[in-house]
């Protein structure tokens, strides 16, 4: 039988050791791959719902809603120029990651407004991805401080809008205040083999929160 291929180099992956047949072939095949939650948070305007389009095989659920000019006030938009709407419920989409195992995203809304949202949109999830912008590191606390103080297991993603980088990951690190243990790592929004790299660093420590 064939190996299903990895998804990443190095990364998760489900190997069949020997052949399946009879009875046990027939309730592998109908078995559905496990349904996990993950949910993509962060601050306003730093990619979420392009993130959760980027990757989901099937049209993504968005709730977006014109930047009306009373919120052009509140919200920064100098680094987000083309931005016209925002979400103000929540992004949904699925990714099968192999067989096995299908990822259910749901993205927060951005704005401190709808905080309210958060303990229902995280309410089962096994992990999270908090996207960062670099040029607005003061909008991501609140959502690193959420996972911490859920102990909801979460990596930091900074996105690179425009492929730049303001800050090291090092300086990232630092100034996020996030223990050694959380992966800080980079990835473009834009495109769905860095968003499913992005993923599976939290399904890994998801799964290694389950295991110990
Ligand atoms: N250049 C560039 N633009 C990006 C990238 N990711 C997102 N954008 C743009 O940045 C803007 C914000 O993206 P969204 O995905 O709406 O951000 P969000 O985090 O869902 O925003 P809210 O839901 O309003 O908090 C949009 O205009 C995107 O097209 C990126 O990696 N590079
Ligand atoms: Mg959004």
């Amino acid at each position: 039988m064939a190996s299903v291929p990895s998804p990443t180099p190095g990364g998760y992956s489900v190997t069949p050791t020997e052949p399946v047949t009879g009875r046990a072939a027939a309730q592998t095949a109908v078995r559905p791959p496990l349904p996990v939650k993950m949910v993509i948070a962060g601050g306003f305007g730093v990619g979420k719902t392009t993130a959760v389009g980027s990757i989901s095989e099937i049209e993504p659920l968005t709730t977006e809603a014109a930047i009306t000019e009373v919120a052009a006030g509140v919200d920064d938009l100098s680094h987000t120029p083309r931005k016209t709407t925002t979400t103000v419920a929540m992004d949904f989409g699925c990714i099968t990651i192999d067989p096995t195992l299908k990822l259910y995203l749901f993205g927060t809304p951005g704005q401190d407004r709808f905080g309210f949202m958060w303990d229902d949109i995280v309410e089962g999830a096994v992990g999270g991805l908090v996207i960062v912008d670099t040029r607005r590191l003061d909008d991501c606390y609140a959502a690193v401080d959420y996972f911490e103080h859920k102990q909801v297991p979460f990596a930091v993603a900074v996105n690179a809008f425009d492929g730049k980088v303001e800050h090291g990951l090092d300086e990232v690190r630092w100034a996020l205040d996030v223990a050694e243990h959380i992966p800080v790592i980079v990835f473009d929004a834009r495109e769905r083999g860095s968003v499913r790299d992005a993923l599976l660093v939290v399904l890994e420590l998801a799964l290694a929160r389950s295991e110990g």
